[in-house]
């Protein structure tokens, strides 16, 4: 009987062990502790907020090759500016102002003649040098039987012929005192020059009058006639001719009286008198009318 009672309550603890899988039991006396295996992941949850943003952190150290580059930019502005101050500094107004900067050789350089950067042909072996040639024959390859607008703003090439225009002269002999020097030469090698103390041009209102005084040379005062005189062209009749033209008449362009004892802007008649339309200088050469092989005009601040 009590053997039965014992196999009973072995079945009942049994059954209900067997019902209580999974959990921690306690049965009878003893903890019985048994976990099952481990179940499949769950799905995973959804993103959460996103967080506040930080403290920017401090400016890095610039790494080896951005700093190499500013300092390059750095020296070539410097370089730059020092150069522009330089071009700012060194203006040259005049051939004297470039002779004085070391140049010594004749040829092509650039004046800055009220701001414009102008080309013109320094002669830097002549009588001490720093003279700017304004007008040359030499060849008679240029015609300079030409208008008023050609001799206002010039013709020619400065390295040949040319005339380098009467309002650049009027401009540059109004802004300090110049002299002039005219160089001359025949076909039979002889050569002369005459020189001025005072040179200056009018202004085109006045028809860009000629104003020389201080004659010193060889060649003879023959601008003397021409002082104060308007230039004239063929089309732009300013002398004081009754009846001639005389820039028609002589075939130049000119500070004409009436008419001339120097016609410069002549024809290139090589060495001929003809109607006493070339390049004339009186007194000079073989008769009064000859036609020069040579001529420069050029000026130099005083
Ligand atoms: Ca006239």
């Amino acid at each position: 009987m009590l053997t039965t009672k014992f196999i009973f309550l072995v079945v009942i603890i049994w059954s209900t062990c067997e019902a209580s899988r999974e959990v921690t039991l306690t049965c009878g006396g003893d903890d019985v502790i048994e976990r099952g295996p481990a179940g499949p992941a769950g799905k995973k949850g959804p993103h959460g907020d996103p967080g506040v943003q930080g403290i920017k952190g401090a400016k890095g150290e610039p790494g080896e090759n951005d700093g190499w580059m500013e300092a390059v930019e750095s020296s070539m502005e410097k370089i730059d500016a020092l150069e522009r101050n330089e071009r700012e500094q060194f203006k040259p107004k005049s051939c004297r102002d470039i002779m004085n900067n070391g140049e010594v050789f004749s040829g092509v350089y650039s004046l800055n003649i009220s701001g414009r950067l102008v080309k013109v042909y320094c002669d830097m072996d002549t009588d001490g040098g720093g003279w700017m040639v304004f007008q040359r024959r030499i060849d008679g390859n240029l015609d300079f039987y030409k208008t008023w607008e050609f001799y206002r703003r010039g013709f020619g090439d400065i390295s040949k012929e040319f005339w380098f225009g009467l309002e650049n002269l009027h401009t540059m002999t109004s802004s300090g005192n110049y002299e002039l020097r005219v160089d001359i030469q025949d076909f039979d090698f002889n050569s002369a020059f005459a020189k001025y103390s005072s040179f200056s041009v009018g202004s085109e209102d006045t028809n860009y009058p000629l104003l020389v005084s201080g004659y010193s040379g060889n060649a003879g005062n023959a601008l003397a006639g021409h002082n104060n005189k308007p230039f004239s062209s063929w089309d732009q009749e300013h002398d004081v001719h009754r009846t001639l033209n005389c820039a028609e008449q002589f075939h130049g362009a000119w500070w004409y009286g009436a008419c001339h004892s120097a016609n410069l802007n002549g024809q290139y008649l090589r060495g001929g008198v003809d109607d006493c339309d070339g390049i004339r200088w009186s007194g000079f050469g073989r008769g009064s009318c000859y036609s020069l092989k040579m001529v420069e005009m050029k000026m130099r601040p005083t």
